[in-house]
């Protein structure tokens, strides 16, 4: 029987589609692993037994992943990219903090994407972000501006893009493969909303190397099994003030002596980020209390 390696990149309805040496075969998944209550994801690295047509087959194995996506559902993501919109849908700092917090907790990189930089010439938040300590790409699709910077973060990685519907993920991924291969939607005037034209996750093979996944539009991945004293380590940029705080076991909120809130004070660490923290401590705490 022909066997063969590949790389799922779509799945819909109990059809998986991985791309192998020989092209992409459309493949059922074995019965053992619904007995074994595993599904195939979007990103997963699989063995392939061909079926006598050799144009489709059976998913025989499941690689090992290193990491594992529940909303979106997708496996061996290495980094996650927000797609922010500096204009249209207007930016909510709290949303992509959260975001961000559920990357860190998910263990990838992260890097940040500020879309639609022809609608203004304000670049205060990418700025706040770079001092935070990200990597950052001011960027426009519409002008193809700063295209390659991006394809640089990209290459050789497995990113999930993510960002609320209308910020122009579809967009910028189009320019990055050179092709109008993905449906983009315009921004309603009204309610500066986007229509979530991006229906299900896909997985996107670069011609320079790495994937990149479109998704549905999203703003975290789980956060629910957080702790709240897990939460600091989720902010990068307070890390080097925790050893400050004159209580071990200090919030960061209201304390005396605290070192998070002194940096803050003194402009090290932005205010709405501390915001953020604050909103996030709240819902992380009342989470785990209903434990
Ligand atoms: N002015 C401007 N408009 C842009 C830019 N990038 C995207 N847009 C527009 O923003 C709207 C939404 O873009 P999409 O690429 O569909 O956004 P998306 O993030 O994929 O949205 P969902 O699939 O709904 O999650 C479209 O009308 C795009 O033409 C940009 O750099 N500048
Ligand atoms: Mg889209
Ligand atoms: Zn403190």
């Amino acid at each position: 029987m022909d066997k063969l390696c590949g790389v799922i990149e779509r799945g819909v309805g109990g059809f998986y589609y991985a791309n192998t040496e020989n092209g992409i075969i459309e493949c059922r998944a074995k019965g053992i692993f619904r007995k074994k209550g595993m599904t195939p994801l979007v990103g997963d690295r699989v063995e392939v037994e061909l079926n006598p047509d050799k144009k489709t087959g059976m998913i025989a194995e499941i690689f090992e992943r290193s990491s594992v996506l529940v909303r979106p559902a997708v496996a061996n993501v290495s980094q996650m990219m927000a797609i922010v919109a500096l204009e249209s849908p207007k930016p909510n700092t709290y949303v992509l903090d959260k975001l961000i917090a559920s990357a860190e907790y998910a263990g990838l990189k992260i890097s940040l994407c500020f879309n639609k930089s022809d609608l203004t010439e304000d670049t205060k938040l990418p700025e706040l972000y770079e001092k935070a300590g990200f990597e950052v790409v001011i960027a426009s699709a519409a002008e193809e501006k700063n295209i390659e910077k991006i394809k640089a973060l990209l290459k050789d990685e497995i990113t999930v893009f993510a960002g609320n519907s209308g910020v122009g993920k579809s967009s910028i991924l189009n320019k990055i493969i050179c092709e109008e291969r993905f449906e983009t939607g315009k921004v309603s005037d009204k309610t500066e909303r986007g229509r979530h034209t991006t229906r299900h996750s896909e997985l996107v093979k670069l011609p320079f190397g790495g994937y990149i996944i479109d998704t549905p539009g999203f703003s975290s991945f789980e956060l629910e099994s957080v702790l709240p004293e897990e939460l600091p380590g989720l902010f990068r940029e307070f890390g080097q003030f925790l050893g400050a705080c004159r209580f071990m076991d200090c919030r960061h909120i209201a304390e005396p002596d605290c070192g998070v809130r002194k940096a803050l004070d003194e402009g090290k660490i932005s205010e709405s980020r501390h915001e953020s923290y604050k909103l996030l401590f709240d819902e992380v705490k009342q989470a785990s209390q209903k434990y």
